[in-house]
């Protein structure tokens, strides 16, 4: 199900290191590990009761101390984590604010032809294809996401990006011409092979083609303590350093670095072969800031439990079966009998189990009808949104718990 990676994805430190970290004349270069969440299931694998569960494997996070890029210690088949997909890109309020912000700082217009590597179910080229005229083209490797796409009208090659998967989007959708834009919303992080993805990106990029990478900002994560973004599906955590390390061997260059706030703090790193004056500002990170993290995670999960005791007697839910709510339920032992149930508007998701326990997802509706006491919000990147839609929870006495940065009820 899983096999160990033991040296940097980025800039290849401790690549020579043996398995047993012993035989190499490179055994000293390894990478450091500064973060154990323990044995954990696939945060997306949402089963109904009778089917099989994929299994679990270790959530731990190891540390590059030459291109700061941090990383986790096994690799999960891609084939077990996406060919059936839970995880629909949101069309809430708040990413469609976020996809207007990328579209006018991208300057993406009429009759740009747009490649988008992990196009999901297309709604992000949708909006390019209908709202701004864009000649659009999907690679995804999730097939029934790839079928939904294709079935609302946005081609999309159902297959992992690579050079030949993107090369078959390009002529068979893009008039066989290089794409103005190439869009990568959330996907760096879930590649193993970064450095034959960057080529890959390298070798179907144009002159003036610009690229946009987007990624959960590592200095947010560590920051704002968001350990709950840290899964299977996540290899790895980049830092500015580690993306201008990466991109060194190739052609392309950092052009720009755009900070937007949705999933709690992204950075979209925007790329292309045109020569760039742009220079870094960041702070290299250090094992010690990892090493100070990592306590201060586990005194926010603490906290959790604690006041889940505490407040045992009230009847307690979630609110957004998340990838992020699966590592808090298990980080924390949370079941059944602590967390009734989570409400989640994601048909697929509704009537599974929150993997690696027996809490039932159910829908929005159940929190008005069931009124618990407490509702955990585990989807804390919408709170803005799910608070003020949930009003007539709130007026009828109902409380909602953030449980990061800080916990708070509100
Ligand atoms: P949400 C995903 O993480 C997975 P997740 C992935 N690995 C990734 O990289 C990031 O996103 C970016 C529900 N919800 O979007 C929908 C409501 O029920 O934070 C979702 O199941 N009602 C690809 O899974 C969940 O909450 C609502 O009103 O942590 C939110 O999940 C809203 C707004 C959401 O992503």
């Amino acid at each position: 199900m899983y096999t160990l990676h033991n040296h940097c994805r980025a800039c290849g430190y401790g690549e020579n290191t043996a398995p047993d970290g012993c035989k190499s004349e490179k055994a000293h270069e390894k990478l450091i590990p500064v973060l154990d969440l323990g044995i954990q299931p696939l945060a997306n694998d949402f089963k109904s009761d009778r089917e099989e569960r994929e299994g679990f494997a270790p959530l731990k996070m190891m540390f590059c101390p030459n291109c700061t890029l941090a990383q986790l210690s096994v690799v999960v088949k891609p084939e077990i984590l996406y060919s059936n997909y839970s995880y629909i890109t949101s069309m809430s309020r708040t990413m469609l604010r976020h996809f207007g912000q990328l579209v006018a700082a991208l300057g993406i217009k009429n009759g740009d032809r747009v490649l988008e590597i992990g196009s999901n179910d297309g709604g992000f080229l949708s909006i390019l294809k209908d709202e701004i005229g864009c000649q659009v083209a999907g690679v995804d490797p999730a097939i029934n996401l790839a079928r939904i796409a294709t079935v609302k009208g946005i081609p999309t090659v159902g297959a992992m990006f690579s050079f030949d998967s993107a090369r078959n989007a390009i002529s068979f959708h893009l008039g066989g011409l290089l794409p103005d834009i190439i869009i990568a919303r959330h996907v760096c992080c879930h590649i193993d092979n970064l450095r034959g993805f960057i080529n890959d990106i390298d070798r179907i990029c144009g002159d003036n083609t610009i690229v946009a990478i987007e990624v959960p900002y590592v200095k947010h994560l560590m920051d704002k303590l968001y350990f709950d973004t840290i899964y299977h599906e996540h290899l790895s955590y980049m830092s500015t350093y580690a993306m201008e390390m990466l991109v060194s061997k190739t052609s392309l260059r950092i052009k720009d670095v755009l900070h937007f706030d949705v999933h709690g703090g992204v950075v979209v790193y925007v790329l292309s072969k045109q020569p760039s004056s742009w220079v870094s500002d960041e702070k290299r990170i250090t094992v010690e800031d990892w090493n100070d993290f990592s306590f201060r995670c586990h005194d926010a999960m603490g906290n959790l439990v604690q006041w889940q005791r505490t407040n045992d007697s009230k009847s307690i839910v979630g609110y957004g079966a998340s990838a992020k709510s699966t590592v808090w339920m298990n980080a924390c032992g949370f079941r059944r009998k602590h967390i009734k149930f989570i409400c989640d508007n994601t048909p697929q998701k509704q009537w599974k189990c929150s993997p690696g326990t027996d809490i039932p997802i159910v829908d929005e509706g159940a929190l008005l009808r069931e009124l618990p006491d407490y509702a955990v919000l585990f989807a804390w990147n919408y709170a803005d949104e799910i608070i003020a839609k949930n009003q007539a929870y709130r007026d009828k006495g109902g409380k909602f718990v953030v449980p990061l940065p800080e916990l708070r009820v509100c």
